[in-house]
């Protein structure tokens, strides 16, 4: 059945729920097409509501009964849920329903993935198993029976007893429905313990399928240290006797918070040498992480309603890196997130889809699982922390613990610590909250009398849903040197917080140079004619340093699309000198030889008032790597063989970033010998990082076909190592080809379209094929639109993710944007579109 009108849901509408519910009981008789669920509530009148309409959520549930005290009532039934009468004092609400985990293809609610049965509640999923009051700030205790012919059954928190064909677990905590988990299959377990700083041992488990065994260990190891982490750094000690992780194939997301049981996409945790890139690896580390952190960041405190998602989601992204930055290098991470912010959420917040990192309105939550709750949500409390301080910021964080455990948040309360741990006002920081787009952040300078100035505009353009933006707090980092590359001054923080507004500092003989916004102090858009030259060579701000090679590197490939310049001979030397330079961490040094992305060239030309050619973007990137391949063409032999690990694999910083040196050292040398070093890379490689590098310079070099055809053959029962095999073919076609590639794949046998990791692996790769997905013919848009429409009724949620490949459609030419539109309408004229693709495609569209 589908979904009824849209209806939009505001932040300002919010009301309690009439009744809290003490406790819950669960019974589950598993069967594929045929669940029974039988529920005990224990509900009581909430003093604080005023509304005391009995109101509980329910989607695709047979009601078989229902009782009120033991007294058989007949509720009012609708696709949405239920209303019923009930008592004025505390009463017990049973019920008996039946659902179809075979059937639910959405992956939402309770659903089989390869033979098991596992749950995805957030946001909204479990209302799929029971009729519920299914809201973050309905809290209560669970305990959950389930009976069913496997050897694993699993729910939250701890287990009470349990026998052949039947498991009863308790989750003492108080927790939303969204929370709740269950897993029931034929798994094998990796196991260790924990003991935490208050000497309570806690049992470990990894659940994945037989077969996986071996792909456990580093998973485990990050767990392991997740929790150390948390207790050194945060102070918080995990609560239950077992923690345990599930890993499934079909999962719409990276990984699930539940409590006690986390549930990770397998691509998320499963993790061997020869499997696994180091970037894998990373990831994984990091998921581990962040699923961990939310036992105090999203289930000990969680989120009075959906508005609030970032206070959960953007806080614990922010702890994770800062997890993945004390474990591996801090400026690598820095970079690399910041790589990652312009590369997803600058365009969210630049384009339709713009909204601030608090919405205040939305139709289906699912769609605001985005870069910019997250990841911006973490770069807003990373700048809260830079203006308070390391200090403020953890007597604020404990304060936030002691005061908030155990309840339902708003970011008002979080704004509200902080505020009474420091006696700041935070009132105009909380617009970067209630705002949304990205600020632009205009520099000049002047130099008189021994004083430099800065004078600092910042400018939100407006968007639809923040029409009259107003100035933001932005904090600065900023740090001066003088003629010869000396530190003149160390880096302090300008606090930036009116339309215009100038800085002076006094007492310099001779006018410094600038290195504006270190570390990336704020999530904006810089305009600055700095002298980046001087910066690439000598900033001590590790961040600003790779910023100035990136920002020439950008001048100079728009330089070459608009004016068909010759790369900026000043930036491959500069960039050369970094090369050479062994002192410097090769991690660095990889990040170094990377160039802008495509799509953000696209955003740069668009930005200028020039419309963007791909096929010219992706002509001068590859013209710019051949550049910088001959500028170092002495070097890159010695460069690539310094860079060879031959310890035995380790997935640490270390080696990682020795490999991904090797490798970018790698990708120049292929323009270069037509990819010899890269066959014989492939012929000797042991483990998946130098396997994939290598297969994808000859797929470059134009001969691939062979060594695809091994990895085929070497890797075909291997479902995440094929994800690769068909996401690079995509990712490293010729732009003409992109869509005919991924059109082929949609043709093997092995492509499993109702896989998530699958669909993504094939279209998700032809989406960020920036030069194939925008191929001048429209194939790619066709193609994207084609498998959209086939998804949809399958996978909402995935569907409408994917739709934002198209949300940047208006920065192209007339042909292309009429073209997009075409898809567009045509996605949104299907008849019976989902609600999550529905919105998408209006605000992508309007
Ligand atoms: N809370 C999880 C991610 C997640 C979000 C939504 C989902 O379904 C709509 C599934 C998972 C996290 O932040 O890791
Ligand atoms: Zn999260």
């Amino acid at each position: 059945m589908r979904d009824a009108a849209p209806q939009t849901i505001y932040l300002a509408d919010y009301t309690p729920f009439g009744f809290d519910v003490d406790e819950v009981h669960l019974t589950f008789d598993l069967a594929p097409s045929a669940t029974h669920v039988r529920a005990r509530i224990r509900f009581s009148p909430n003093p604080d509501a005023t509304d005391r309409t009995f109101f509980l959520h329910g989607e695709n549930l047979t009601l078989l009964g229902a009782k009120i005290d033991g007294e058989t009532v007949k509720p009012k039934v609708t696709p949405e849920g239920l209303t019923c009468d009930v008592p004025s004092i505390p009463f017990t609400w049973e019920s008996h329903v039946q659902i179809d985990p075979a059937a639910n293809t959405a992956l939402e609610g309770l659903y089989q993935s390869g033979g098991m049965y596992c749950t995805q509640c957030e946001a909204e999923g479990f209302r799929k198993i029971t009729y519920y009051p299914d809201r973050p700030d309905v809290m209560s205790t669970f305990t959950v029976r389930i009976n069913g012919p496997h050897p694993v059954l699993l729910s939250n928190g701890n287990l009470v007893s349990s026998g052949d064909g039947w498991a009863e677990w308790h989750d003492p905590w108080r927790k939303p429905a969204y929370l709740f988990a269950l897993v029931a299959g034929d798994l094998v377990a990796h196991r260790d313990s924990f003991t935490t700083m208050e000497g309570r041992t806690v049992d470990l488990a990894l659940y994945v399928r037989p077969g996986d065994e071996g792909k456990c260990a580093f998973g485990m190891q990050a767990l392991k240290d997740s929790m150390a982490w948390d207790e050194n750094v945060y102070g918080r000690a995990y609560d239950l006797d077992v923690f345990n992780i599930v890993a499934v194939d079909d999962f719409n997301m990276g990984a699930m918070e539940n409590k006690g049981l986390n549930i990770f996409n397998a691509s998320a945790v499963l993790a061997s040498p020869e499997t696994s890139t180091d970037m894998n690896f990373e990831r994984i580390e990091a998921i581990i992480a962040h699923e961990y952190f939310h036992n105090w960041t999203g289930n000990r405190i969680t989120c009075r309603d959906w508005f609030q998602l970032c206070l959960k989601e953007g806080l614990t992204v922010f702890r994770d890196s800062q997890f993945t930055s004390d474990m591996r290098s801090a400026s690598v991470k820095r970079i690399g997130d910041v790589i990652d912010l312009r590369a997803r959420q600058f365009p969210e917040d630049q384009g339709p889809l713009a909204h601030p990192v608090r919405p205040e309105s939305f139709q289906e939550i699912n769609n605001f699982y985005t870069a910019t709750v997250y990841e911006k949500g973490a770069e807003v409390i990373g700048m809260l922390r830079t203006l308070v301080g390391a200090d403020a910021y953890k007597r604020a964080l404990d304060m936030y613990f002691d005061r908030h455990d155990g309840q339902a948040c708003t970011i008002e309360d979080w704004l509200q610590v902080f505020e009474d741990a420091t006696g700041r006002d935070l009132g105009q920081f909380k617009r970067w909250y209630n705002q949304a787009g990205t600020p632009h952040l205009t520099v000049t300078e002047t130099y008189k009398n021994a004083t430099y100035t800065l004078t600092f505009t910042q400018n939100t353009p407006p968007s639809a849903a923040t029409p009259d933006p107003q100035p933001l707090v932005i904090p600065v980092a900023v740090g001066l040197l003088d003629a010869s590359g000396v530190e003149v001054m160390e880096t302090q923080v300008l606090e930036v917080t009116d339309a215009t507004q100038s800085f002076a500092f006094a007492g310099h003989s001779a006018k410094p140079t600038a290195s504006i916004l270190r570390n990336f102090s704020a999530p904006v858009v810089l305009e600055f004619d700095a002298d980046h030259a001087a910066l690439l060579a000598h900033d001590t701000d590790p961040f600003n340093r790779w910023e100035s090679g990136r920002a020439l590197a950008l001048a100079s490939l728009l330089a070459t699309i608009t004016k068909g310049s010759a790369p900026d001979n000043d930036y491959l030397q500069g960039i050369a000198s970094i090369l050479r330079d062994d002192s410097l961490d090769p991690a660095y040094r990889a990040l170094m030889l990377g160039l802008p992305g495509q799509p953000e060239l696209a955003a740069a030309l668009h930005r200028r008032g020039d419309t963007p050619d791909p096929q010219a973007i992706f002509d001068a990137v590859r013209g710019m790597k051949e550049a910088l391949a001959q500028t170092l063409k002495d070097d890159l032999p010695r460069l690539y063989a310094r860079h060879q690990v031959t310890a035995s694999y380790a997935p640490d910083a270390e080696q990682s970033g020795t490999r991904s040196l090797g490798n970018a050292a790698l990708s120049l040398l292929t323009l270069l010998d037509n990819g010899d070093t890269a066959q014989t890379q492939y012929d000797a490689a042991t483990n998946m990082t130098q396997q994939l590098a290598a297969l994808a310079n000859l797929i470059r070099a134009g001969r691939g076909d062979a060594a695809l055809a091994d990895f085929e053959t070497q890797w075909q029962d291997d479902r995440l190592v094929m994800d690769k095999w068909f996401a690079l073919q995509v990712s490293e076609a010729k732009p003409d080809d992109a869509a005919d590639t991924a059109k082929a794949l949609t043709r093997h046998r092995d492509f499993n379209w109702k896989n998530p990791n699958r669909f993504r692996a094939t279209l998700g790769a032809l989406a960020m094929h920036h030069a194939g997905f925008h191929a001048a013919d429209g194939s790619g848009y066709a193609l994207l639109a084609d498998w959209l429409i086939k998804l949809d009724p399958v996978n909402p949620q995935t569907t409408a993710r994917m739709c934002s490949a198209f949300q940047t459609w208006r920065r192209y030419d007339q042909i292309r944007q009429s073209l997009m539109a075409k898809e567009l309408d045509r996605i949104a004229s299907t008849p019976d579109l989902s609600r999550d693709t529905t919105e998408m495609i209006t605000r992508i569209r309007n």
